[in-house]
């Protein structure tokens, strides 16, 4: 298992639509620890494979509480089939923003289907913390960030400021 670098805004990798995977092999499964391991290290909830460079349609999640067991998941070629009427605010972040909170409106509940870790086809439905997560991961895998949801105005000055960031980094040339 690898911990791999995070692929930060404002990267165009980030814009990427990503491509679904055509069957779950050997080279996956190392994918998705991978993910895993990256996401515990970072710390985050949640990882899509985009934010390690790979455009595949592969998403990690954990939604453990602190002092709670780990309970990793593995999402694979997901599909929202429904989403509730009924809207939910959640703060959040993302690994690719470091740094940056903000509130996003989403729908509260949705219905999933994906393929394990194991390659089987499995149904679920979600609320809570793990529906915002899925639909912020979802949203990777179609080249959306959670700024893209946020007001134009509080979206320019986060790109603006990650891209003068990225420019004094390249000039020092680390
Ligand atoms: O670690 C993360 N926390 C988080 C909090 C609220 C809503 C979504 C997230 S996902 C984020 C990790 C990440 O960037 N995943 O793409
Ligand atoms: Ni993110």
């Amino acid at each position: 298992m690898t911990i791999k670098p995070l692929i930060i805004l404002p990267d165009p990798v980030l814009r990427q639509v990503s491509a679904p995977l055509e069957r779950v092999d050997d080279a996956v499964k190392r994918l998705a620890d991978d993910m895993l391991e990256t996401m515990y290290d970072a710390p985050g909830i949640g990882l899509a494979a985009i934010q390690i460079g790979v455009p595949r349609r592969i998403l990690v999640i954990d939604v453990a509480k602190e002092g709670e067991e780990k309970a990793p998941q593995v999402f694979i070629n997901p599909e929202i089939l429904g989403a509730s009427e009924d809207r939910s605010t959640y703060e959040e972040g993302c690994l690719s923003i470091p740094d940056y909170y903000a509130e996003v409106e989403r729908p509260a509940a949705i219905t999933l289907r994906y393929l394990d870790r194991d390659g089987a086809e499995r149904q679920m439905e979600a609320d809570g913390l793990l529906a915002t997560c899925l639909q912020h991961e979802i949203d990777h895998l179609n080249g959306v960030l959670f700024i893209d949801h946020i007001s134009k105005l509080k979206r320019e000055m986060v790109v603006r400021k990650f891209t003068k960031a990225a420019k004094l980094r390249g000039s020092k040339a680390i």
